[in-house]
């Protein structure tokens, strides 16, 4: 995780103060990537304490193809309270793009099926792809979330945009595109959450653990969070913790949390920020 720290580094010395949607205002950097070899264990950021049940909640979440935080709740999770309507939905946010694509045929496509069926039956392929950005449905910038998501659209547009999987030697990798990323508090749960994704997927289809690859646009930190960067600073990675299954479910649809477990996490403790909404 030292490039993650060598990166917000990176940020605070060369980045561009700016403005931005939430009236925050950040320091940003554009274009970055970031990768782990997932066989040197589960990168999960040691250098602070991580929730890494409201991680696993909402990939499960969005392998529901759900969209409204009812499920979330009911699990202790709240990473997503402040975005929704008085009802708990968001609109059409990432698990109805992955799970229910409404194509101009009038058809549903899902995505997930899609490409575990593609990873398995034709591995070598190059279009191994999932994409939320459903142009029909972005929000408007101007709104706020929950109006947004009241009118049918998404209450945030998607940051973790476009995910796309390789196989070689029997090895899964991954990479996801994320267009905008809050680099202390977002960043560390996006990673998570992807590496979590691939193990998933491995496990349903009997692959390796190749690396993952996080590429960001927009990458920043939102003003009121430097006092905790420089703590997170000044703070040296400690091992990673591993990955353990405990049951394979028949698809990757049919995971529960208590399917896995994580062990060996010792991390520093966590770290309070206010979250820009
Ligand atoms: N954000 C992340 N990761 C996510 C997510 C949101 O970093 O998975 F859903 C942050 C990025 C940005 C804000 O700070 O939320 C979204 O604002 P905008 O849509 O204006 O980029």
């Amino acid at each position: 995780m030292q490039l993650y720290l060598d990166l917000l580094r990176d940020i605070m010395e060369t980045g561009v103060d700016k403005n931005d949607r939430t009236g925050v205002g950040t320091r940003s950097v554009f274009g970055r990537q970031l990768r782990y070899d997932l066989a040197q264990g589960f990168p999960l950021l040691t250098t602070k304490k991580l929730h890494f049940k409201s991680i696993a909640y909402e990939l499960l979440w969005f392998l529901r193809g759900e969209t409204n935080i009812r499920f979330l709740r009911e699990n202790g999770v709240t990473i997503w309270d402040e975005w929704a309507t008085e009802t708990g939905e968001l609109g059409p946010v990432y698990g109805a793009q992955w799970r229910f694509w409404l194509g101009a045929d009038g058809r549903y496509y899902d995505q997930v099926q899609t490409l575990i069926d593609g990873l398995k039956n034709n591995p070598d392929s190059r279009r191994h792809v999932i994409n939320a950005w459903n142009v029909a449905l972005l929000p408007d910038e101007r709104k706020k979330p929950w109006e947004n998501a009241k009118e049918g659209k998404m209450a945030l547009a998607p940051c973790h945009v476009l995910y796309q999987f390789y196989v070689a030697h029997n090895r899964l990798s991954s990479a996801v595109y994320i267009r905008s990323n809050d680099m202390f508090l977002g960043h560390p749960y996006n990673t998570a959450s992807l590496a979590l994704f691939t193990h998933l997927i491995a496990h349903q289809c009997d692959f390796e653990l190749g690396e993952i690859i996080v590429m960001l646009g927009d990458a920043h930190i939102y003003r009121n969070h430097f006092s905790q960067v420089a703590e997170q600073l000044s703070r040296k990675p400690r091992p990673l913790p591993q990955l353990h299954f405990k049951r394979k479910p028949n698809s990757i649809f049919d995971y529960e949390y208590t399917d896995f477990e994580l062990i060996n996490y010792d991390p520093y403790p966590a770290i309070a920020a206010p979250i820009a909404v």
